[in-house]
């Protein structure tokens, strides 16, 4: 493959997952969430991968009604691609997580490429705290029977067909290795165009876990199967957000950081901002000698519709 000389950072600012009871800078209102995305930008994200969420109360939300107060006031203020998620929350079905793509019709969107067992990991989360001790009833993480993400081939091809009119690029969100061979096969049967976009995503409870070996693994698979067909990142959840960015970097890959995968910037302390991490990521790479690409950068990286 030939080698990217810019790197891209992506900003996933607020996800589904993690609750406003974990940090206080999670954002969940509009202007929060429109005021933490413009800023990431600023730092240097040139993707904004975004979720919603109910103002009342911070839980995720699909409703078209909820990305609107804050979609333009972003691309407004930014010239950073916009991509939405398809994830939603894990009890909604498909239909319902691919509608603000659908309605918003942005230059990306993410496109989960398999069912699984899905928790932030608690101890990842934690920076592996040395005298905590897992508890099945306080811990969110696995104590309940709605943990199970779909994402069927049905799903898949469901989603794929519905927003193949719209000519978004899909961040392919691949959490195990299986999950590569399942989007070669939905490339196979026409499902997806190169070049795709896949992000690697180690460290979630029921998917691959954190270690640079899973990535050169991940790696080494993805190059076998889809050669100079796809470019990618990587995203580390909890702990491991910064250490396997810098060494994604390092290998010529793109890379995820925001709230969404971790509320921490170092061992032990909630970061204060997606920027705050945006903008520690950028320096790290920026010291390693590496280039951060801009946003219509990322457009040609990528080939987006733009
Ligand atoms: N929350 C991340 C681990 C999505 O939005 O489609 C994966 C994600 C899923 O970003
Ligand atoms: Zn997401």
């Amino acid at each position: 493959m030939a080698r990217q000389k810019k790197t891209i950072i992506t900003c996933a600012v607020t996800g589904a997952i993690h609750t406003p009871t974990m940090s206080d800078a999670l954002p969940y209102s509009y202007d929060d969430i429109a005021r933490q995305a413009i800023d990431a930008a600023e730092a240097g994200a040139s993707i904004l991968h975004l979720h919603a969420r109910n103002p009342e109360n911070g839980s995720p939300s699909v409703d078209p009604n909820d990305f609107a107060p804050f979609l333009p006031r972003i691309k407004q203020a930014t010239d950073a691609v916009v991509n939405l998620s398809t994830g939603g929350s894990l009890t909604l079905s498909i239909q319902d997580r691919i509608n603000p793509a659908k309605t918003f019709s942005p230059e990306m969107c993410s496109m989960n490429m398999g069912s699984m067992n899905f928790s932030f990991h608690p101890l990842a989360n934690r920076y592996g705290d040395d005298d905590w001790k897992f508890d099945w009833e306080k811990d969110y993480v696995a104590n309940s029977d709605q943990n199970i993400f779909r994402n069927t081939f049905r799903d898949i091809r469901e989603a794929a067909e519905t927003l193949a009119p719209h000519d978004i690029k899909f961040e392919h969100e691949c959490y195990d290795v299986g999950h590569l061979y399942n989007l070669k096969f939905c490339m196979d049967i026409g499902l997806f165009k190169a070049p795709i976009f896949i992000q690697f995503i180690f460290g979630i409870l029921g998917g691959i876990g954190p270690e640079v070996d899973n990535l050169i693994f991940m790696k080494r698979t993805a190059d076998r199967l889809f050669g100079d067909d796809y470019r990618w990142s990587v995203l580390g959840a909890g702990g491991a957000q910064m250490s396997l960015a810098t060494t994604a970097s390092q290998m010529d890959g793109n890379i995820r950081v925001g709230l969404e995968d971790s509320l921490f910037i170092s061992r032990g302390e909630l970061a204060e901002s997606n920027a705050q991490q945006v903008s520690k990521i950028r320096r790290i790479v920026e010291d390693l000698g590496s280039q951060v690409a801009s946003p219509d950068e990322a457009r040609e990286i990528l080939d987006l519709k733009g």
